[in-house]
């Protein structure tokens, strides 16, 4: 594997996360293997797991870890090309990721959409800039657009809990107190589309994901019939795509106990940072129906079979 921006670099989805499961019964089986090399990671935006989840991979691989936090530790960078850079930005992303990538064997990088202007975001100019001139692998860490790693711990996850041979996965549309990306449910939708399972998507009307993303899915506007049979629930809020960067109020769409009562026992997934009695019920959290903790937890081994993959094409 030469890059992990999204699912595109991946042949085989479902055959990576079955290695990833592999890792997790013995995380220290290739702890030579990244002696002496370091691993960057580059925050846009704030991050608890992807930030921690990422380092453990590392550490459990051998490397070394540095972390720069942009916004707060840097100077702020200029990605727009050709600019007179008389502002407040005093550096250019294409010496930033450039000298980034002469200290570290392999960066990761986290930035979030504008929410403001769709063309920029879904161009993914600041991810790409990093892939353009760094010289050095690129993880996404989520991007404008797509949340891979996530993706990847999502599909072993479902691959660990999974009942049947084809389980109904069923990613709905929940509340939010602030506009969020689309990337966590554009990235679980290219990665369902990709998996061994029946996969719909439920949302209000006019809450429709890029279409390059949702692809084949299923879209059912009636929540409670998109539920009917679910194995996996996948619950997360995003911002609209159409009318870009609103964010869309309907509380009678957040997950609670009631609503899993026609489906297959489901489990309830959420990436996390989670908002409690906004997005999902108490009751379901704090319930046997979830697996928020166990999906966090593999964050590590889906990061470490992609850096592990990344070392070995160096
Ligand atoms: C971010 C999002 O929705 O993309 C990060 C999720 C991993 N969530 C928030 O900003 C709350
Ligand atoms: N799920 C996830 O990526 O969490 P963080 O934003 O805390 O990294």
């Amino acid at each position: 594997m030469k890059q992990f921006l999204s699912v595109d670099d991946v042949a085989d989805p479902m055959g990576v996360a079955r290695e990833a499961i592999q890792l997790k019964s013995n995380p220290f089986q290739y702890q030579d293997m990244g002696k002496n090399k370091t691993l960057g990671l580059v925050f846009f935006n704030p991050s608890l797991r992807t930030r921690m989840s990422t380092a453990r991979a590392a550490y459990n691989l051998g490397m070394h870890v540095m972390v720069l936090n942009v916004s707060q530790d840097s100077w702020q960078l200029e990605t727009e090309d050709g600019v007179i850079m008389d502002g407040g930005k005093a550096e250019h992303i294409r010496e930033a990721a450039a000298v980034m990538g002469s200290y570290c064997e392999i960066l990761g990088v986290r930035s979030f959409p504008t929410l403001t202007d769709r063309e920029k975001d879904y161009s993914e100019y600041l991810l790409n800039a990093f892939a353009r001139h760094a010289g050095v692998p690129i993880i996404n860490m989520e991007s404008a657009t797509v949340h891979p790693l996530q993706s990847l711990a999502d599909l072993m996850t479902i691959e660990e809990h999974a009942q049947n041979k084809r389980p109904k996965v069923v990613l709905t549309w929940a509340p939010h107190v602030k506009a969020l990306p689309q990337a966590v449910p554009n990235s679980f939708a290219q990665w369902m589309n990709r998996a061994p399972v029946d996969f719909v998507i439920t949302h209000p009307k006019g809450m429709e994901l890029a279409p390059e993303f949702s692809g084949q899915a299923g879209i059912e506007y009636d929540q409670s019939k998109a539920l009917e049979g679910a194995d996996f629930i996948y619950v997360k809020n995003w911002s609209s795509y159409h009318d870009y960067g609103h964010l869309y109020q309907a509380r009678e769409w957040m997950m609670s106990l009631d609503k899993l009562k026609n489906t297959h026992n489901a489990r309830v997934m959420h990436c996390l940072p989670v908002r409690r009695n906004v997005v999902i019920d108490d009751a379901v959290l704090d319930s046997n129906h979830s697996i928020v903790q166990q999906q966090a937890a593999n964050r590590v081994y889906a990061a470490q079979i992609v850096i592990k993959k990344l070392l070995e094409a160096l």
